[in-house]
């Protein structure tokens, strides 16, 4: 049965796809015009992802649809007219679902090495072998200790910090059943009640990923329904993860606020020494970004009139977040900035690195510098970052990036003149203290109230990557132009993010522009009430924070819903990736349906080769977790999508409201 209905679907989207590729495929897949300029000078000459694109196309409908096993070394097998199962005779169901988890592990072990290296780097601290760290943010780390549990009374700030600490490893490595702390402290009741009876209660991040390795091994679960569960067990560690990495960061380096700077190309200065900063993890880029501070007497000895820092992916987006740090560019044009001659450094620690980038260096003078024992690429410079050493080490690199710089003086340059005015730096404390202008005994208040007013129609977490399976840019730049006309709060994460900033979607101008009439006196509303302690005004799109902060999303959708005194799959409020890439994308997903989130995603994941799992992910997710997932890879109809899901919530909510008041007994429970 399953495998006649996997055929048709399977040639229906084998014929789709295809067609598709025929119509789009070059290489100049964007609509950044920096982007566009290098692609257009270069011609093709130097090699970058979007020629190697379409040398990749046909791409393998095998593995686009997820019917591809290589689990054993009697693979690959393949789904096929022919044969309907495995040689071990696994359905392509099983396939489908392991090939899905997996991935879901894959994103959840790379967010979980990211946090894992904070936790480490604190406990060094805690020891006096990281020297060059402290605490920047106390009142956070009281305020995660309280939300924790913890006494925080009579505490020193390293006391405290040693005890969240401890709970932070207990949630990585715990082996008991009790409830991870990061889960139960930041989800509504009704969302712990809902994962324990599915038995989705991880018992901690490392053991659920090692768990699902063990589950997804050749020979094990054929039972795509348990493995889907466990997947979005997995999910849930990821966001465990993922959180604690949010709040220590906060801790360490401080909690964002508004702060304004600039994004694209043009933020590159021919005359100082550019440094970009590339990769996830703040441990690193921080001291950078301070130490090259400190330094600007080495450049000027070396002629540069300073150093100049930025940030591609998401370690730019915690420098941006926290520094003000200029963005460069995100994912996919990170080759090319090199290929402008102003580029003395590209220092990568973990994550989305394109090891092409060494290639187009090659013809450059820029230094590649990987700086993680895990992360190299063949013929970089390596210099590895140890906690102890840190400031060295951030020397020890400005010192490689001057030494470029005095190799290219005098050289011509050739730097696209395009650059956009960013605002960016709204953690959910930042944005509540933006709503406690207006309303300071009940912040969130503000934003619940525009939404049950009809001012907004929603909130949308923009969250993602960039994939060449779509137009660079285009995808991401449609929907939030789409949504913010149509009066969608805007929250953004990630490569979208990257995307609005450099393309001009993360200022006041852009409101003025592209917001919709209540979107834009809901943050004219804003403006007025914190004039006083707004540089400048807000923005159309609300950048959260790297990938990891897509945390503080969820905090505000939970926080709505205890606003309204329901469980989030109540909340109008969804996500969307509409370029999203990689593992930690699937997983981010994942855990925003099983958390309650309508989810829409630009790039239709390789599931479509079993209608069992495809139909879990976009239909059955709903009656479970109330959250579900949307493929639609054209971006005005994810738009209508996106809007449909979030009126059918708010118009349910209504109705239950005022069924509530007439009959004056609770809220509905149901979604
Ligand atoms: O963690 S959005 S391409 S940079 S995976 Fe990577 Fe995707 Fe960008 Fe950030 Ni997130
Ligand atoms: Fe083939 Fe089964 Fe081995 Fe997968 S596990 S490669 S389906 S034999």
């Amino acid at each position: 049965m399953q495998s006649g209905v996997y055929c048709k679907i399977f040639k229906e989207v084998s014929k789709e796809s295809m067609s598709d590729e025929k119509k789009k495929v070059d290489n100049k897949r964007t609509i950044d015009p920096a982007a566009l300029t290098v692609l257009d000078r270069n011609d093709g000459q130097i090699e970058t992802a979007y020629d190697r694109y379409v040398k990749m196309q046909p791409q393998c409908n095998f593995g686009r649809t997820g019917v591809c096993c290589r689990i054993c070394l009697q693979g690959p097998c393949r789904i096929t007219r022919k044969s309907s199962k495995g040689i071990c005779g696994a359905h392509g169901y099983t396939i489908v679902a392991r090939n899905l988890v997996r991935a879901i592990a894959g994103g959840a072990g790379a967010h979980a090495d990211h946090s894992r290296h904070m936790i480490y780097t604190i406990s060094e601290m805690l020891e006096g072998k990281a020297p060059d760290y402290g605490i920047e943010d106390p009142d956070k780390l009281r305020r995660v200790a309280e939300r924790l549990g913890l006494s925080v009374d009579g505490k020193d700030d390293l006391e405290l910090l040693g005890e969240v600490l401890k709970l932070a490893e207990a949630d990585f490595s715990k082996m008991d059943s009790k409830p991870c702390k990061w889960l139960e402290t930041t989800v509504v009741e009704d969302r712990m009640k809902k994962f324990d009876d599915c038995n989705i209660q991880p018992r901690s991040v490392h053991t659920t990923i090692s768990e699902v390795m063990g589950q997804t091994h050749m020979g094990v679960d054929a039972d795509p329904v348990n493995l889907i569960f466990q997947g979005l067990k997995t999910a849930l560690a990821d966001y465990i993860g993922m959180h604690i990495a949010t709040d220590l960061s906060d801790i360490l380096f401080g909690t964002p606020q508004p702060v304004t700077t600039e994004a694209n190309f043009g933020v590159m200065d021919p005359d100082m020494v550019n440094i970009a900063v590339h990769g996830h993890n703040p441990l690193l880029s921080e001291m950078i970004v301070r130490v090259a501070r400190d330094m600007k007497a080495e450049a000027e000895a070396a002629g540069a009139k300073g150093i100049k820092c930025m940030g591609i992916c998401c370690t730019g987006n915690e420098v941006l977040m926290r520094q003000g740090v200029p963005v460069l560019t995100n994912f996919l044009s990170q080759e090319l900035p090199i290929m402008t001659g102003a580029l003395d450094a590209m220092v990568v620690d973990v994550q989305c690195i394109m090891p092409g980038i060494r290639a187009v260096a090659e013809c450059h003078h820029t230094r590649i510098i990987t700086t993680m024992s895990h992360s190299k690429i063949p013929g970089s410079y390596h210099i590895e970052f140890t906690e102890d050493r840190a400031v060295e080490k951030a020397r020890e690199v400005i010192s490689l990036a001057i030494e470029a710089f005095k190799e290219r003086k005098g050289k011509p340059v050739d730097i696209p003149e395009v650059k956009n005015k960013v605002t960016a730096g709204f953690s959910t404390e930042a944005l509540l203290d933006l709503f406690a202008a207006v309303n300071p005994d009940n912040p969130i208040k503000v934003l619940t109230d525009a939404i049950e007013s009809g001012q907004l129609r929603g909130v949308v977490l923009l969250a993602g990557c960039n994939n060449l399976r779509v137009i660079h840019d285009e995808s991401h730049s449609t929907v939030i132009k789409g949504l913010a006309q149509n009066n969608v709060f805007l929250v953004s994460t990630g490569c979208v993010a990257g995307t609005a900033a450099k393309m001009g979607l993360m200022n006041e101008e852009a409101v003025e522009k592209y917001a919709g009439e209540g979107l834009k006196s809901f943050i004219n509303m804003l403006n007025e009430a914190n004039k006083d302690k707004l540089k400048e005004k807000l923005p159309l799109v609300f950048h959260m924070g790297s990938c990891v902060d897509n945390s503080r999303a969820y905090n505000l959708m939970t926080l709505m819903a205890n606003q309204w005194g329901v469980d989030t799959p109540k909340v109008p409020y969804a996500a969307s990736a509409p370029e999203a890439m990689s593992e930690k994308a699937i997983s981010i997903g994942c855990w925003c349906v099983t958390l309650g989130m309508p989810t829409h995603v630009g790039v239709v994941p390789e599931v479509t080769g079993s209608a069992l799992v495809n139909g879990i992910a976009l239909q059955i997710a709903e009656d479970v977790y109330g959250g579900y997932f949307m493929w639609e890879e054209d971006p005005e109809k994810s738009v209508e999508k996106i809007l449909n899901a979030l009126d059918e919530r708010t118009w349910k909510l209504r109705v239950h409201k005022q069924a509530a008041e007439k009959y004056e007994t609770a809220l509905s429970a149901t979604w």
